[in-house]
């Protein structure tokens, strides 16, 4: 075990950063000496190593510290040997954080509708890994996501793939999102919020989507999944610490349908529990609901209650 002032001197990392990480993402955690002091296994430093490549390359640390050392081996292996697609035009801008340019964008699309057409695994995790890492979970969200989907969906009304590559591109991108929002809620110190969706509705990408949306803000996620009885939601609300339910209505739920399924709902909730709405589907103007719009409105919305002691 070594003390903090070892761990700066063999990474470089400052001891003031070292331990505003572990206040802010909950790494690196420390033991205590007797005497109150930190100390950690000889192990912490070839990670923090790592960590401290991936911020020289230009990663944000809210992305890098804390992923496991495997991952920010792949990442740096990506970030070295770059080529994220093939060759763009010379004006494309190449993809950093915000929003990446038109040319880059349908270049991912193309290569991970590829790799869904062949149904290859590896190299669609890989795929959404390395512009998890390069846009930032946001951005990544907001502009490759949605249109993957959107992409899916055409492709298989127009008969260039078949369900079951619906179906692999859809568990891919579920178990890609909740390998990344879990961590995140385990070490999240914010309140907790049960994450659903109504009886009869299937549609789960947006609930993982919203999931992680809520646990990089500081919220831990109680998550409940798909076609969740209303029963089981307010018996979840009502247990000790549950502050808020979070309901995600898709574009193939009747909005009427699913306002009625909330009301039921808001009668079973404790009175002081927040219900909030949101997805394609999901009815504005439910009386002590909070309807909200987009995934940046839900990033504010939680990082307020975050912050609210
Ligand atoms: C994968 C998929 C399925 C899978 C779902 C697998 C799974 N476990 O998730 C399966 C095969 C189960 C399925 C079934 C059906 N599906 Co479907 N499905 C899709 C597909 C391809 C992707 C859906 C998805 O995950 N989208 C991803 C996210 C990005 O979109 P989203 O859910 O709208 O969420 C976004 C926002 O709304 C927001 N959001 C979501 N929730 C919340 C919550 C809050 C609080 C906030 C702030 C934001 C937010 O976040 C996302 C960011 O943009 C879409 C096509 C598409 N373009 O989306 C069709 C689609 C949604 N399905 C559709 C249909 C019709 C169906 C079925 C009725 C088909 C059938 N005849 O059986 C059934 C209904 C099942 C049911 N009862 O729920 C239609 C809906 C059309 C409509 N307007 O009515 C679509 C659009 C396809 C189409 N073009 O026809 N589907």
């Amino acid at each position: 075990m070594i003390s903090i002032g070892a761990v700066s001197h063999a990474t470089g990392i400052p001891v003031d950063t070292l331990r505003t990480w572990e206040r802010r993402y909950g790494f690196p955690v420390p033991a205590r000496t007797e005497g109150g002091h930190r100390t950690y296994p000889a192990s912490v430093i070839e990670h923090l190593k790592l960590i401290h490549a991936a911020i020289a390359r230009g990663h944000r640390p809210l992305n890098v510290v804390g992923a496991s050392p495997d991952t920010l081996r792949t990442l740096l292996d990506l970030s070295d040997t770059a080529a994220l697609t093939p060759p763009a035009p010379p004006a494309a801008p190449s993809v950093e954080e915000g929003a990446p340019g038109e040319a880059i964008l349908s270049a991912v699309l193309e290569e991970w509708m590829r790799a869904t057409l062949h149904m290859d695994a590896e190299a669609l995790q890989r795929g959404f890994e390395r512009c998890w890492f390069r846009l930032g979970p946001i951005t990544f969200l907001h502009t490759l996501v949605g249109p993957f989907l959107e992409e899916v969906g055409h492709a298989w009304y127009e008969g260039r793939i078949a369900v079951l590559h619906e179906q692999f591109a859809s568990i891919q991108l579920r178990q890609f999102l909740s390998g990344h929002w879990r961590p995140l809620s385990e070490r999240a110190r914010g309140p907790r919020v049960i994450c659903a969706t109504l009886p009869g509705e299937f549609h789960a990408i947006g609930l993982h989507m919203t999931s992680v949306v809520m646990a990089l803000a500081g919220c831990q996620i109680v998550f409940l999944g798909c076609d969740t009885p209303l029963a089981t939601i307010a018996a979840a609300a009502a247990e000790r610490g549950v502050n808020a339910t979070l309901i995600s209505v898709s574009a193939a739920t009747n909005t009427a349908h699913a306002r009625e399924q909330l009301l039921d709902l808001l009668e079973r909730l404790p009175p002081d529990h927040s219900l909030l709405v949101g997805g394609a589907g999901a009815p504005e103007d439910i009386e002590r609901t909070t309807w909200i719009a987009s995934l940046p409105e839900l990033e504010r919305w939680a990082r307020r209650v975050c912050m609210t002691p």
